[in-house]
């Protein structure tokens, strides 16, 4: 970068910040003593402040000191089902009394039971209920956030969602991608009769939410307790006609192949993938398919076989990572936490665990031109942290070293406590 690269004037200067741009894959791309312009919502500059041209601090309409703080590019939470209505605390306690994820489901709880608790809420009781999840993500450096329907399982319900969705995108700032999970468990209503529910979701679902621009994606879930490779591969199909990126829910309980279709469809993502296999990670690379991994779910369902994170890193399978948060099985809306599990757990490295909550969660999104990394041209979007070293975010166990979350170059949320939450 010249000092003739920067612009006249920009609307912001951030200046004392040390920066982990993210911008080299695998690596934090540290940049000590850094500063960075913003205009118009995007990052216009960005280096070392001995490299900052005289005379760049009258250009600025406004500068931001921050006193060494960390800078990263804003968390992208990449799987979620934020939007849902109740708990399920009560399966929490079946699950810690021996039963398992299947046999509550098959007992009709599980999916189903939000299901129900999502049919019963209004629109505005359904928004009501999600607000407090995003606003907790948004603290947390939250600035681009995936929900999924899948708790409607009817036309008028998945919309439901879907509208909660993207009045929540509106309405707070944060940009919330939408993805149609029609097909995440059989409705009670259908019990038997699985095909005819999947001509629903082809039918009338799809279209209807491609119609109303609902969703940019669809999702399903590959699964003994939930639907086929077949079943998934002609909803996959109709999404296409629709123009619509695809992703799954695969290998979460069980070797479903379901890494292998989610490739062969060019699916933007395969999530959870607990039981991949070695042909279904050669399948990913060869795609650009990115593997999700949860590590909340993985834990709260007391897995014992963990995504085979050395066959990915080794086959170049790009690692994201995600809350998942839902009220079955991750009912949590901690990035910072999923970091460190991911560590603890799968074997990640703290640098990975970073990489997948920025860049790799864009690429699941298939966004990564706009955000993931702190590179000039890309959006403004960033959080500032209260830590000494960028390991710190997946090292702690709680806590919440958030100093501000800046989403287009605007300062979105401004923590009075963050240095409370380093425990020192
Ligand atoms: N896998 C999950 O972990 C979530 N959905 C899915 O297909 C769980 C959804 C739930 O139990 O409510
Ligand atoms: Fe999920």
């Amino acid at each position: 970068m010249t000092p003739s690269d920067f612009p006249a004037t920009v609307d912001t200067l951030w200046l004392d910040v040390r920066l982990a741009t993210l911008a080299h894959q695998a690596q934090y791309g540290i940049i000590e003593k850094g500063a960075m312009a913003v205009d118009k919502g995007r990052i216009v500059w960005l280096g070392s402040i001995e490299t900052l041209p005289a005379g760049a601090v009258p250009k600025a309409r406004s500068v931001h000191r921050l006193d060494n703080a960390w800078v990263t590019p804003g968390l992208i939470d990449c799987h979620t089902h934020l939007v849902h209505a109740g708990n399920r605390a009560r399966e929490f306690e079946m699950l810690l009394n021996g039963a398992t994820y299947e046999e509550i489901a098959h007992a009709g709880g599980g999916i189903i039971s939000t299901v129900n608790a999502v049919r019963n809420a209004s629109e505005a009781d359904l928004y009501e209920q999600s607000i407090g999840r995003l606003k907790a993500m948004l603290a947390e450096g939250v600035t681009t956030v995936e929900i999924k329907s899948g708790y409607g399982l009817d036309t008028e319900n998945e919309l439901k969602m879907l509208r909660v969705a993207r009045q929540l995108g509106r309405n707070f700032p944060a940009t919330v991608m939408a993805t149609f999970l029609g097909a995440h468990a059989l409705p009670p209503e259908y019990k038997g009769r699985p095909d005819a529910y999947i001509d629903l979701v082809i039918g009338e679902m799809i279209p209807a939410v491609a119609a109303d621009g609902l969703a940019t994606a669809v999702d399903a879930f590959c699964e003994r307790i939930a639907f086929t490779p077949v079943q998934i591969e002609r909803v996959f199909s109709a999404a296409r006609q629709h123009g619509l990126r695809v992703k799954l829910h695969a290998e979460q309980l069980s070797d479903s192949n379901g890494a292998a279709l989610a490739a062969r469809f060019g699916a933007l993502s395969a999530d959870h993938l607990e039981h991949l296999n070695a042909a279904g990670a050669a399948d990913m690379a060869a795609a650009g398919t990115v593997a999700v991994l949860l590590p909340g779910a993985y834990y709260f369902l007391k897995e014992t076989c963990k995504p085979p994170v050395d066959l990915m890193r080794g086959q170049g399978v790009p690692m994201a990572l995600s809350t998942d948060c839902n009220p079955g099985t991750s009912p949590t809306t901690s990035p910072l936490l999923m970091m460190n599990m991911a560590c603890v757990n799968f074997g990640i490295t703290p640098v990975e665990a970073l990489a997948g909550f920025t860049i790799n969660a864009a690429r699941a999104l298939g966004m990564q031109d706009r955000w993931g990394t702190l590179e000039v041209g890309k959006h403004a979007d960033f959080a500032v942290w209260d830590i000494d070293e960028p390991v710190e975010l997946a090292y702690r166990m709680g806590g919440n070293p958030c100093r501000m979350t800046v989403k287009g170059g605007e300062i979105v949320f401004r923590s009075s406590t963050a240095k409370l939450g380093r425990h020192d």
